[in-house]
């Protein structure tokens, strides 16, 4: 099979795996983890920020700086198709009692122009605006890289408004590797920023939280009430580790990967994509209506044992990871073809 539906995907290759087997490990509640702590610190550090948590998903990551960023009744800004509003099962409103002002962005792209008129004036009728949320890459945006010079303009405007800024970056490490901007450089408009290493990364589980010493004191009370205190997670950690430590760099062989099949599907009759989204490791492929819909042609490339993800009606989501090489996409290239025509 050539699974090309997430980079969630990957298995903990041989070396990981060893690994995680050799780690130190404690309680992890008790703050006793050795190796925890240390994945913690240099994440941190890495980020330019003065303490991390480690949580077992991207989700939980996301779900536990919105708690701690606000109160019930309180309004957060976000471009309409980020992860955190469409994906986490209504999290927002359920675990923080807020309530979501959607903008509509390019690419998941949202300006300080658009969120400008959206900060609520203060008057008793009113929601506080307190937090803006950015998702960096975008997700369905397509992996595109929210450009640095407008989260530059946007945290001005948070900064007059007293709001907090979030950044979802589970794949902040795609961005960086892409455009060479360091992760701290992005990481230094933000309040919070969360990461995942069991995507392009390709550990197991866990994503971490960052921020100042006391967010993350805070933080860790919202991870205990949401269930997600581990005890002897070092395994996990290390396996986190040994991710950054090995597949960061690697991770442009995936958006050559994403290029090379974003190409050649774009030239395939019936089948299209907006090639000015490809930035990363996401590729979204529009499907003409007169051809077939999602769920068909996912079928038939499942027969051909392609794995793809039907993301709405007429579009398919396809990406690259460190478990498919420049072979697979090869092969994949070859089997759309056959299956279209
Ligand atoms: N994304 C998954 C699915 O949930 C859609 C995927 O296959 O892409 N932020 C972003 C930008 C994400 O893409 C995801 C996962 C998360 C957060 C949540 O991470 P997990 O799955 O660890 O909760």
């Amino acid at each position: 099979m050539i699974d090309l539906r997430s980079d969630t995907v990957t298995k903990p290759t041989l070396e990981m795996r060893e690994v995680m087997a050799q780690a130190e490990v404690g309680d992890d509640v008790f703050g006793e983890d050795p190796t925890v702590n240390q994945l913690q610190e240099h994440v941190a550090k890495l980020l330019g920020k003065e303490a991390g948590l480690f949580v077992p998903s991207g989700s939980m990551a996301n779900q536990i700086s919105i708690k701690a960023h606000t109160q019930p009744g309180d309004e957060i800004v976000c471009e309409r198709g980020a992860h955190l509003y469409n994906y986490e099962c209504g999290g927002p409103s359920f675990l923080s009692g807020v309530q979501v002002m959607p903008l509509e962005g390019k690419y998941g792209v949202i300006t300080a122009e658009q969120i400008e008129p959206t900060i609520r004036p203060n008057n008793v009728h009113h929601p506080k605006t307190r937090l803006i949320c950015l998702e960096n890459t975008h997700n369905r945006g397509g992996g595109a890289i929210f450009p640095i010079d407008e989260i530059g303009k946007i945290q001005p405007l948070a900064d007059q408004h007293g709001l907090r800024m979030h950044l979802d970056g589970a794949r902040l490490w795609n961005a960086s590797i892409a455009t060479g901007i360091p992760l701290h450089e992005y990481a230094q408009y933000f309040d919070s920023v969360s990461v995942c290493f069991s995507k392009g990364l390709g550990a197991p589980v866990g994503s971490m939280i960052t921020g100042t010493a006391d967010f993350i004191r805070t933080a860790h009370r919202y991870r205990k009430l949401f269930g997600g205190g581990m005890r002897q997670a070092g395994v996990l950690a290390a396996a986190a580790l040994h991710a950054v430590e090995n597949h960061f760099n690697r991770l442009k062989e995936d958006h050559k990967h994403a290029r090379l099949l974003a190409e050649a599907i774009d030239q395939i009759p019936g089948l299209d994509v907006d090639l000015n989204a490809v930035h990363t490791n996401i590729i979204f492929i529009n499907i003409d209506p007169s051809l077939w819909n999602a769920g068909d042609l996912v079928d038939r490339l499942k027969q051909k044992n392609v794995l793809v993800l039907a993301e709405s009606a007429q579009r398919i989501r396809v990406v690259t990871h460190l478990g498919i090489t420049k072979a697979h996409m090869k092969e994949a290239i070859q089997i759309f073809k056959s299956v279209v025509s």
